[in-house]
C-alpha cells in the first residue's frame, strides 16, 4: 500500500471481497469507518465493516441482474480508518485525508460505516458536486440533542459545507424543521411510495445527467426493516433491494467519485441478512458500472437488466 495511505489505514483480518489484489491494479479502494458515537436509538454500526467482510466470504461473486462476473473485481480493501472513538471531528479529519489520498491516486473510495455522519466529509473530499442519498431520514437537523456532528445532520453538513446538488430517495422520517430546510435548499426528495412513478426515474436521470461528479450514499435504513433489520433506527414502509438495482442502472453512466454503505448495525442482524444485502450493494454497484462500460465499449454481453425493466 502507498506509504502515506498506510498512515491512515491498516489492513485487518478478512478482506472484501476476499480476493487478493493490489492497490495499483484496482479501480476502487474499499475501507471501513467503525465509528458509532452518535447512534440515537441502537448503537453497534461500528461493527459494520467487520460484518460485511465476514459475510462476503460465503457469497458468490456473480451479478445475476447485470450479468457480470465479479471474480476479478478491481477493488482493494485498505482496512479500517483509525477512528478516534467519541471524537467525530478528529475522525472526520482523518477521513478527509484518507479520501483525498485515494482520489489523488485516481481511485474511487468505497466507504463502509459506521454512522452516516461521515458521508459529507467523504463526498466533499472526493470532489463531488452532486450527492444522491438513499435513506429513511432526511438527516437535515441543525443538531441532534445539541450535537451538530450527529448522524441526524449528515445531509445538512453536506449542504451547509458547499455541497451543491442533493437528491434523496426513500425519505419517510423527518421533523418539521427538516422539511422546511429541505424545501428552502431545493433538495429533491422521493419517498418509497413514489419510486414506481415515471416522474421519479425522469427526475433521477435528469439529476444524474447534470452531475459533474457524483457521490452515492446508502443508509441501510432506507430499506424496509423486513429486508434490513440490522440498523440502528429502523423505519417501516421502506424501499426494496430491487428498487436499488434499478437506481444503480439509472446512475451507471455518471462520473462516480465515491460510494458508501452506512449504518449497518450487525448487533441487530443475527441472521446476517442485512450484512449480506450491504455486501451485495457494493458488488452490484460495481457490476452496474462494469456492465455499462461493456456496453459502451461495444461488448456483446446482453444486458439482462435493461430488458428486465422495459
Ligand atoms: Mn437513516
Amino acid at each position: 500500500m502507498d506509504d502515506e495511505l498506510s498512515m491512515y489505514l491498516s489492513r485487518v483480518g478478512l478482506t472484501f471481497p476476499g480476493l487478493e489484489t493490489t492497490i495499483d491494479s484496482s479501480d476502487y479502494v474499499f475501507f471501513g469507518v467503525p465509528f458509532d458515537s452518535s447512534s440515537s436509538a441502537f448503537p453497534g454500526s461500528r461493527y459494520g465493516p467487520k460484518a460485511i467482510r465476514d459475510v462476503i466470504q460465503g457469497m458468490e461473486l456473480w451479478s445475476e441482474y447485470f450479468g457480470v462476473d465479479l471474480e476479478e473485481m478491481r477493488v482493494y480493501d485498505a482496512g479500517d480508518l483509525a477512528v478516534s472513538h467519541g471524537d467525530a471531528v478528529a475522525t472526520a479529519n482523518m477521513l478527509k485525508r484518507a479520501v483525498q489520498k485515494i482520489t489523488s491516486l485516481g481511485k474511487i473510495p468505497i466507504m463502509i460505516g459506521g454512522e452516516h455522519t461521515f458521508t459529507p466529509f467523504a463526498a466533499l473530499a472526493a470532489g463531488a458536486d452532486s450527492l444522491i442519498v438513499l435513506d429513511a431520514h432526511a438527516d437535515c437537523r441543525k443538531d441532534y440533542l445539541g450535537n451538530p456532528l450527529s448522524h441526524a445532520c449528515a445531509t445538512r453538513i453536506w449542504v451547509d459545507s458547499g455541497g451543491k446538488r442533493t437528491f434523496q430517495i426513500g425519505i419517510r422520517a423527518t421533523s418539521r424543521e427538516e422539511r422546511d430546510y429541505c424545501k428552502e435548499k431545493g433538495i429533491i426528495q422521493f419517498s418509497p411510495f413514489q419510486l414506481q412513478s415515471d416522474s421519479f426515474m425522469k427526475s433521477l436521470t435528469d439529476f444524474v445527467r447534470k452531475s459533474r461528479s457524483l457521490y452515492l450514499s446508502i443508509d441501510m435504513d432506507a430499506f424496509d426493516p423486513s429486508y434490513a433489520p440490522g440498523v440502528g433506527t429502523p423505519e417501516p414502509f421502506g424501499i426494496s433491494p430491487i428498487d436499488v438495482l434499478r437506481i444503480f442502472e439509472a446512475i451507471s453512466g455518471a462520473n462516480l467519485v465515491g460510494f458508501d454503505v452506512m449504518e449497518l448495525c450487525p448487533l441487530r442482524d443475527p441472521s446476517y441478512s442485512s450484512s449480506a444485502l450491504a455486501a451485495k450493494l457494493v458488488m452490484e454497484l460495481y457490476a452496474s458500472k462494469k456492465a455499462r462500460l461493456t456496453r459502451s465499449g461495444g461488448g456483446v454481453r446482453s444486458h439482462r437488466a435493461l430488458s428486465h425493466w422495459q
